[in-house]
């Protein structure tokens, strides 16, 4: 029998990179996957390479999509993965409308994935909500204000979920990644490949297959152990900005 098999899985922007791998792993492990994403196109590409997999267009910003279509998928397994970077302003220079875009996804869009499926997993009395943190929510860096500031409340969601939900039968995962190569940071550097490219030059950075296994082992423990907390980094990074680059 698959570890997973019986279990119904949601993972949120999962039409690229780590969110895409995680649904894969968590459909090869014998979970039942939706996926969800802005674009129906997008959508429907992934979908075609997740096994049994179904796509639901969502956006997490959106509260009222969020509130219609989340707590049918009935998803005893979540992934609250949909998130982004815009820009490496400083502080008094970035652009408001991009801030907006950041905030509303990485932290609205979170409470409103939560919200809508953690009534589910409380009322089931078991199950796993999954965080997409990062290093950016333990350090900060310069350029990244505002996305470690988003990264932060996500790491404050969790510590508050633990104990909110203590005693629920509810397992709550924070995943902190470091560097991993993915289309973050096209997006970030809106579109520009080929400085988005240079990011990982010599990094060696982890691959999005590197987080989806975490998060399988973590879900796959037996269900007195919680995996709470998980940093991982490149093995060239230190922190958010040491990083020993292949010449
Ligand atoms: P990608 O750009 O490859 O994936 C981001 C995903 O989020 C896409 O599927 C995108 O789908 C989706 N998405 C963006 N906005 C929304 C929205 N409003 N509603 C629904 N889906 C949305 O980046 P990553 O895989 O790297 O990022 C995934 C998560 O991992 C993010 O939370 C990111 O902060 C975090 N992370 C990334 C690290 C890295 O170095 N790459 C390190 C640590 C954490 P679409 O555009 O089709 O809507
Ligand atoms: C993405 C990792 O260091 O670019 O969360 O902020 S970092």
């Amino acid at each position: 029998m698959q570890p997973l098999h019986g279990r119904t899985a949601l993972v949120t922007g999962a039409t690229s990179g780590i969110g895409k791998a995680t649904a894969l792993a968590l459909a090869n492990l014998g979970a039942r996957v939706t996926i969800t994403g802005r674009e129906e196109a997008r959508l429907a590409a992934a979908v075609r390479d997740i096994p049994g997999a179904q796509g639901v267009v969502c956006d997490v910003r959106d509260a009222e999509q969020c509130a219609r279509l989340l707590p049918a998928l009935q998803a005893d397994l979540v992934v609250a993965n949909a998130g982004l970077a815009i820009g490496v302003d400083k502080l008094h220079e970035g652009d408001c409308a991009e801030w907006s875009l950041v905030v509303d996804t990485n932290v609205k869009g979170v409470m409103h994935t939560y919200r809508h499926t953690v009534p589910h997993l409380v009322g089931l009395g078991r199950g796993d909500f999954v965080f997409l943190g990062s290093v950016a929510g333990r350090q900060v860096y310069p350029g990244g204000s505002v996305y470690c500031a988003t990264k932060h409340a996500v790491r404050a969601f969790y510590e508050a979920a633990r104990l909110e939900l203590h005693g629920s039968g509810v397992r709550l995962l924070t995943v902190d990644p470091g560097m991993v190569e993915t289309d973050f940071s096209r997006v970030r550097f809106r579109g520009d490949t080929t400085r988005a490219a240079a990011v990982y030059a010599g990094a060696e950075p982890l691959a999005p297959s590197d987080v989806a296994d975490a998060i399988a082992y973590a879900v796959t423990r037996p269900a007195h152990v919680n995996i709470g907390e998980i940093v991982m980094w490149a093995s060239r990074q230190a922190s958010t900005t040491l990083l020993n680059r292949k010449s």
